[in-house]
C-alpha cells in the first residue's frame, strides 16, 4: 500500500452542492440511490477537463446516469476503490448513482452496518464510500437530504441528520419512509443514518437566544431508565459552550443514538450523534462513578464538535488535530469547570503519560499533525488527541485566556462553513494576541517528548536565584534533528517555611503571570529579592507536555508534596518521589535483593490524608502510584515487566501496612448510606474510600481479601462493586473467583456489565490469566465481532496487565498475535489498534524482546493483512 502525503494535497477537482440520498434498507441488500449536484471546482489546479474520480469500496454499482442519461460501460471505469468518469461536462451537472451494500455482512463496522439489529452508520474517516460512490474527503461540503425506506416491523424508527421534513407509509407495501434535510453543508464523514426498534428519552433545551431545541436520546427498548445522566450532561454541555465560548446550537433538534457495537467511543455526526452505548447508559446499579464521568465528558466532547469539527471542519485528514485536539481541550475545560480542575488535570496527565508519552518514545511516534499515512484510521491516536489538546492548552497559557477567547471568536467568524488547516487556526490566535507564533507551530510538526533539564543556583549574598533550563527533543522516526520549541514553563519558588516566594525577574520586575517562555536550547532566568534558598516548583499544572530532569533530591520532593501551593504539583511531587522509589525497587526485584519499605513516603502520604484542606478525590489520586507502563517508559531500556510489577505491588502492600490506621479510618468515615448521587463530591468520597480499600487488600492477604469481599457483598452501587472486585483481582485468594462468579451470575444478561467482568478477569496479574483469557474467548459472553468485548478482554489483557502479557514464555505475545490475525479480516480498525499493544517491544529485556519480535513478524508475514494492520506492524518493526 502507498502512503498518502500532506505535501501531495490538491484541492478537489469537483465540488458537490447537494446530495439527495434514498436508502432502501434491507438486511443483506440495501439499495442506495444518490443524486449529486456536481460542479467543477474553480479552485482546482487540474483544469475543467479533469475526470471525475469518486471513492467507493465494498459496494456494488448498479447504474449511473449523467444529466438523466444512463452511462454505458465504456463511459466509466470501476476498481475496488473508485469509480472514474473520464468525460464530464465543464459546467454543473447532475449525477445519479445506484449502488447496493450488505449491512449484515459488514463486520468492519465502517459504512452502513447492523448493531444488534439496529441499522447504523459510521463514516469517519472513510466510511461513506462504503455507502455510495462519492468524493469522500473532508473538503467537499454538501447539503444532504436523506430519504430512508424500511419495513416498519424491521425498523419503526428512521433517523438521519438535520430536520425531519416528511414521513409516512409507502402504499401497497409494509414499508414506511422518512425524509431528513440537513441545511448545513457538511463533509460526508459527518453523514449518519440510524434505523431500528429504538426507545426514546426526551427533553428540551432553550438556547441563549431563546430557541427551543428538542433533545432525544435513542436506546434499545427497556434501557430508557438509563438515559437521565446522559441527558443532564448534554444540557450542561450546551449551556457551558454558550457561556464559555458564545456557541449556540444551530438546529431545532439534537439526537443521540446508543448502539452496542461501535469502533470508537462516539461520533459527532451533524445533529445525530452515534454513541457506543457504554458512554450513554448509566444507572447507579449498572455504572460506576468513572462511567458517569466518562459519559459527561464524551457527551460534551461530541456536542462541542458541532462548532469545532462540524461548522468548521478539516481540509484534509492530516489536520485531524484541528478538530480533535481543540475539542479535547474544550471537554477538559468543561469538566474542570463543572468538577474539580486539579483532579481533571491529574487524570488528563495520567492518560497523556501512559498513552502518549509511550507512543512518542517508540516506533509509532508521529507529530500532532502527521505528514503521511497509509491508513488514516491509525491516526486517531493519543498524540493527535491528547498531545493535540496539550498544544492548544499551551497556546492558551502563552497568550492568556482573553486573547485565546478572542482568537476563538475570530476563528468562528472567519472560517464558519469552511474546511481549514492548522495554519488557519494558529493564524487566528496570532492575530488576536498580536504575537508571532511561528516558532510555536513546530509543536504540530515535530514528534517526540521534549526533555527539560533544569539546574539551579542560589547566591545568598546577592539574594538571587537562577534557573537554567535546557531543552532537547529526542530523535523520532523520520525526524533525526529537532528544533527548539516555544514552551510555556510555569514555575513557583517555595521558601523554606513552605510559603510561596515572590517572582521578580532580574531586570524586569514582578512577573505578571508566573510563566517563563522557553525558546532557546538553553536559557537562564535570574530572580532577585530571594531571601532564602527556595525549592523550585517546576512546570506547574503541567504547563508543557515534557519530561523534566532536575537535581532535586528525595527530600525536595517530599517537601513539595506537603507544601506546594499548586495542587497539581503536590500530586506530581508524590508521583516523582514514588517513581524514583519504584525504579530502585524494580532494580532490586530484578536482582533478587530484598525490597525495602518506604517509611518517609508513607509518612508524607499520611500527612496529606489528614490534611483537611485537600478534597477527597485529590487524596485518592495521591494514593494512586505511577502505572507499570509509566515506569517501564521511565526505565526505557532492558525493561523487566515482572520486576516492575513486583516492585509496585510491594510498595502498595508496604504503604497499606504503614498507613493501616489512616486507611481504616477513611474506610469507616467515608462509608455512606442513602441514595447514590453521581456528583463529583460524592464520587470523590467513594473514590477515596475505595482507594483505601485497594491498599488494605494489598497489605494483608487474608484479612484484606475478607474486607474486600465484604465490600463486594454489601455494595449498594456499581462503583463499590467494581472497586471491591478490582481489589480482589489483585489478590490470589479464593474470594476473588467467588466474587467474579457471583458477579457474572447476577449480570450475565447485561452486556456492559459482562464487559466489566471480562476486563476484571483479563487484569488478574498472575500467569494463570493467559489460560483464563484463552478460555474466556470461547465463553458465551465473548464474540470477536463485538469491539467492546475485544477491548474488554484482549485490550485490557495487553494494556492493563503488563506482567502477564509480557510473560517470559512469550505466550502473551502469541495470544495477542493470534487474535490480531483472526480479527483482521473481520474488523481491521480494531485489529490494528490491538496490534499497537506491541509498540514498546524494543524497550524489553533481550529474552522478551526476541519473543515479541517473532510474534510481530508472524503477523507481518500474513499475505492478506489489511492496510490498517500492515501499517502498524511495519512501523513497529521499523
Ligand atoms: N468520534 C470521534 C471523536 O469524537 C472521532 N471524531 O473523537
Ligand atoms: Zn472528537
Amino acid at each position: 500500500p502507498q502512503p498518502v502525503r500532506l505535501s501531495d494535497y490538491r484541492p478537489p477537482t469537483h465540488t458537490i452542492d447537494e446530495v439527495a440520498l434514498t436508502v432502501r434498507l434491507a438486511p443483506q441488500k440495501t439499495l442506495v440511490s444518490a443524486r449529486l449536484k456536481v460542479r467543477p471546482n474553480p479552485k482546482s489546479d487540474a483544469g475543467p477537463d479533469a475526470p471525475l474520480v469518486l471513492d467507493g469500496e465494498a459496494i456494488e454499482l448498479r447504474g449511473i446516469m449523467l444529466d438523466g442519461v444512463p452511462l454505458a460501460q465504456g463511459d466509466y471505469a470501476v476498481t475496488d476503490e473508485s469509480l472514474t468518469i473520464a468525460r464530464v461536462p465543464a459546467g454543473p451537472f447532475e449525477l445519479e448513482i445506484e449502488t447496493a451494500c450488505n449491512p449484515e455482512a459488514n463486520t468492519a463496522l465502517s459504512g452502513l452496518y447492523r448493531s444488534n439489529g439496529t441499522y447504523c452508520t459510521q463514516c469517519e474517516a472513510q466510511g461513506f464510500r462504503r455507502i455510495t460512490y462519492y468524493p469522500d474527503r473532508p473538503d467537499v461540503l454538501a447539503r444532504f437530504t436523506t430519504r430512508i425506506e424500511a419495513r416498519r416491523s424491521d425498523a419503526p424508527v428512521l433517523l438521519a441528520n438535520g430536520n425531519l421534513v416528511d414521513s409516512g407509509e409507502i402504499e401497497g407495501t409494509e414499508k414506511h419512509y422518512a425524509v431528513w434535510e440537513d441545511p448545513f453543508p457538511k463533509p460526508a464523514y459527518l453523514f449518519a443514518l440510524v434505523a431500528g426498534n429504538l426507545a426514546v428519552f426526551e427533553d428540551s433545551f432553550t438556547t441563549m437566544s431563546g430557541r427551543e431545541v428538542a433533545l432525544k436520546i435513542y436506546v434499545e427498548p427497556g434501557k430508557e431508565d438509563r438515559c437521565a445522566w446522559a441527558m443532564a450532561s448534554l444540557k450542561s454541555a450546551m449551556r457551558w459552550d454558550e457561556e464559555t465560548f458564545g456557541r449556540e446550537y444551530d438546529l431545532d433538534i439534537f439526537m443521540i443514538v446508543a448502539v452496542p457495537d461501535f469502533n470508537m467511543g462516539a461520533m459527532e455526526n451533524k445533529g445525530l450523534n452515534v454513541f457506543n452505548d457504554k458512554y450513554i447508559l448509566a444507572r447507579p446499579d449498572t455504572a460506576t462513578d468513572q462511567d458517569y464521568a466518562n459519559i459527561e465528558r464524551i457527551i460534551a466532547h461530541e456536542y462541542f464538535h458541532n462548532w469545532t469539527g462540524n461548522r468548521i471542519t478539516c481540509r484534509d485528514w492530516f489536520q485531524l488535530c484541528l478538530k480533535e485536539g481543540l475539542t479535547v481541550f474544550r471537554d477538559q475545560e468543561f469538566s474542570s469547570d463543572v468538577r474539580s480542575r486539579p483532579v481533571r488535570r491529574i487524570s488528563d496527565v495520567r492518560l497523556l503519560r501512559s498513552q502518549q508519552f509511550s507512543e512518542d518514545a517508540g516506533p509509532l511516534a508521529h507529530p500532532v499533525r502527521p505528514s503521511s499515512y497509509i491508513e488514516i484510521n491509525n491516526f486517531y491516536t493519543a498524540t493527535v488527541y491528547e498531545k493535540g489538546a496539550e498544544v492548544v492548552r499551551m497556546l492558551h497559557t502563552l497568550i492568556g485566556g482573553q486573547a485565546f477567547r478572542a482568537g476563538m471568536d475570530l476563528y468562528f467568524a472567519r472560517h464558519d462553513g469552511e474546511a481549514v488547516t492548522m495554519e488557519d487556526f494558529v493564524a487566528c490566535m496570532a492575530e488576536a494576541s498580536g504575537r508571532d507564533l511561528s516558532q510555536f507551530f513546530a509543536w504540530y510538526e515535530q514528534a517526540g517528548t521534549p526533555r527539560l533539564i533544569v539546574t539551579d543556583s542560589y547566591d545568598e549574598t546577592a539574594g538571587t536565584y537562577s534557573l537554567t533550563v535546557a531543552q532537547e527533543t529526542p530523535p523520532t522516526p523520520d525526524q533525526p534533528d529537532k528544533k527548539p520549541l516555544d514552551i510555556p514553563f510555569a514555575v513557583g519558588l517555595v521558601g523554606p517555611d513552605g510559603q510561596e516566594m515572590p517572582l521578580v525577574l532580574d531586570g524586569e520586575g514582578a512577573m505578571e503571570r508566573p510563566v517563563l517562555e522557553l525558546t532557546q536550547r538553553e536559557q537562564t532566568f535570574r530572580f532577585r529579592d530571594v531571601a532564602a534558598r527556595p525549592v523550585p516548583s517546576l512546570n506547574r499544572g503541567f504547563s508543557a507536555p515534557v519530561r523534566l530532569e532536575t537535581d532535586l533530591g528525595d527530600g525536595d520532593w517530599l517537601f513539595l508534596m506537603s507544601h506546594d501551593s499548586d495542587p497539581f504539583n503536590r500530586w506530581e511531587a508524590a508521583q516523582i518521589y514514588a517513581k524514583r522509589l519504584l525504579i530502585r525497587l524494580a532494580g532490586d526485584a530484578s536482582s533478587g535483593a530484598p525490597l525495602a519499605d518506604a517509611p518517609d513516603f508513607a509518612e508524607a502520604l499520611g500527612r496529606s490524608l489528614r490534611d483537611q484542606s485537600l478534597e477527597p478525590a485529590f487524596k485518592a489520586e495521591l494514593l494512586g502510584l505511577p502505572s507499570e507502563t509509566d515506569l517501564a517508559g521511565e526505565i526505557a531500556r532492558n525493561v523487566d515487566p515482572q520486576a516492575i510489577h513486583d516492585a509496585r505491588r510491594h510498595l502498595q502492600a508496604s504503604l497499606g501496612r504503614a498507613l493501616s490506621g489512616e486507611l481504616q479510618d477513611i474506610y469507616e468515615r467515608f462509608a455512606t448510606s442513602g441514595p447514590y448521587s453521581p456528583d463529583a463530591d460524592s464520587a470523590g468520597r467513594r473514590g477515596l474510600r475505595n482507594a483505601a480499600l485497594g491498599l488494605i487488600a494489598m497489605a494483608d492477604g487474608e484479612r484484606g481479601a475478607a474486607q474486600a469481599f465484604e465490600h463486594f457483598r454489601t455494595a449498594e452501587n456499581m462503583t463499590d462493586t467494581i472497586a471491591a472486585l478490582s481489589a480482589l483481582t489483585r489478590t490470589n485468594r479464593p474470594e476473588r473467583d467467588r466474587a467474579l462468579d457471583a458477579f457474572y451470575a447476577a449480570h450475565s444478561g447485561d452486556h456492559l456489565l459482562v464487559d466489566k467482568w471480562l476486563m476484571l478477569n483479563a487484569a488478574i496479574p498472575f500467569p494463570e490469566t493467559l489460560e483464563r483469557v484463552r478460555t474466556l474467548m470461547e465463553h458465551e459472553a465473548f464474540s470477536i465481532t463485538r469491539p467492546n468485548n475485544v477491548r474488554a478482554l484482549i485490550g485490557a489483557f495487553a494494556g492493563l496487565n503488563p506482567a502477564t502479557f509480557n510473560d517470559p514464555s512469550g505466550d502473551g505475545y502469541r495470544l495477542l498475535a493470534d487474535v490480531v490475525l483472526e480479527l483482521d479480516p473481520l474488523n481491521p480498525q480494531v485489529a490494528a489498534r490491538l496490534s499497537g499493544s506491541f509498540k514498546t517491544w524494543r524497550m524489553l529485556e533481550p529474552g522478551r524482546r526476541a519473543l515479541a519480535k517473532a510474534e510481530i513478524e508472524r503477523i507481518r508475514a500474513c499475505k492478506t493483512l489489511s492496510r490498517d494492520v500492515y501499517e502498524i506492524v511495519t512501523r513497529i518493526l521499523g
